[in-house]
């Protein structure tokens, strides 16, 4: 090594940074194997913002106590971590009225039937009973089977001419039918109550149905929704329950089109063996109680209830005097009970129901 190069090596040694020299001088004394860098890394520890003598719990909950006593001013409090990872949710449950309700929405829907708008819990009387030719002196319209609201008392509006047309119907029937009398109350029909039935909302369909522009045009509806009975409860009965009702308007069909339907209808659900027996309901004639054999229950269970839409309610709507209008229904509570083997009701839907988990569903309903 000549002293050219001792000189050079003791200058770079000294700045103990070699980017301080011309990098051709340092690459050719390295490539000569006359200088080896090593780099050095040194820490120099201070106290931080958070330093503490002694290592202080960081609160996460803000309490009320603290609050009160205004200790929340000398607490630390640890730092959110929005990037943590949420809890794995344990998982949540359908409700099993809420399965039976997909379940049969979607044979319905597959059937062609088209779906009401029925959420609205409160109607008027007149459309819950007297558009549908129920006598306003029918014990159903008592405050012992119907809950009436107080505030507010009666429905702001109703299609006046058509409210005419039932009232004369109510009174005097149509030809052939002789009507309930005189004595037909306006105040009566626009008390405000909570539906008894979905077919409170069939009617006003019915109603809309006959006066579109363009005129009728045949329709299959459903619904299925919650509907309110002052009932004395007991285990299979609540002061509410769910209705399933179908209904078919088109011209010129009947009874044998009614039992088809039905036919159809429950055979999707699982009961292939029907009986009907006569009934009477004050919109439906005729009307008919559908009976089932249950395979595995293995015995005739009621299961529901259906009819041809009297004329003293289809004609005051306007309807064609050649559409008839058919119809059936059946509660989602009954069915539910017998697929889930739930004994009472209360099991099933209430305020008493518990949402931890049950021998039927192992993990608590959302
Ligand atoms: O749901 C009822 N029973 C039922 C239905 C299905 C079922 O499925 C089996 C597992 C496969 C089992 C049972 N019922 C109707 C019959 C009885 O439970 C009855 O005691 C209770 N009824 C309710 C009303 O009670 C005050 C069920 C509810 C009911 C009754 C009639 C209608 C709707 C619901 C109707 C109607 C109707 C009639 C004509 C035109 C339009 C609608």
């Amino acid at each position: 090594m000549v002293d050219e190069d001792k000189d050079m090596l003791l200058k770079i040694a000294a700045d103990s940074d070699p980017e301080k020299h011309d990098k051709k001088i340092v690459d050719g004394l390295k490539k000569r194997q006359l200088l080896a860098l090593q780099s050095k890394k040194t820490y120099r520890v201070t106290k931080g913002p958070n330093y503490m003598p002694k290592r202080q719990k960081l609160e996460t909950q803000l309490t009320a106590d603290m609050l009160r006593t205004g200790a929340w001013k000398d607490t630390q409090f640890k730092k959110y971590n929005l990037n943590a990872v949420g809890q794995v949710p344990q998982g949540g449950h359908f409700h099993p009225l809420l399965k039976v309700r997909a379940q049969f929405r979607q044979i319905l829907l597959e059937m062609g039937f088209n779906e009401m708008p029925t959420q609205r819990y409160v109607e008027s009387s007149f459309w819950n009973f007297d558009s549908l030719f129920q006598p306003q002196s029918h014990p159903a319209r008592d405050a012992h089977d119907t809950f009436f609201l107080t505030k507010p008392e009666q429905c702001l509006k109703l299609p006046n001419d058509y409210v005419e047309r039932v009232r004369n119907t109510h009174e005097n029937g149509l030809e052939g039918s002789f009507g309930y009398g005189p004595g037909w109350s306006l105040d009566e029909t626009k008390k405000n109550i909570l539906r008894t039935h979905t077919t409170a909302i069939s009617s006003q369909m019915l109603y809309k149905l006959a006066n579109q522009p363009g005129g009728f045009k045949p329709m299959k509806y459903f619904s299925i929704d919650r509907v309110f009975r002052n009932e004395t409860l007991d285990a299979t009965h609540l002061a509410e329950f769910h209705q399933v009702e179908g209904l078919i308007a088109d011209y010129d069909i009947g009874l044998s089109h009614l039992l088809g339907i039905m036919d159809t209808f429950f055979a999707k659900i699982g009961i292939t063996k029907l009986k009907y027996k006569p009934a009477f309901n004050p919109y439906t004639e005729p009307s008919l109680e559908i009976f089932g054999y249950h395979p595995t229950l293995k015995r005739w269970v009621e299961i529901g209830n259906s009819g041809v839409f009297r004329p003293e309610m289809l004609e005051p709507m306007g309807l064609p005097k050649n559409v008839q209008v058919i119809a059936w229904g059946l509660s989602l509570e009954r069915p539910t009970m017998i697929y889930y083997d739930v004994k009472n009701i209360r099991e099933l839907f209430g305020s008493k129901v518990s949402i931890q988990s049950t021998k039927n569903n192992p993990v608590c309903y959302i």
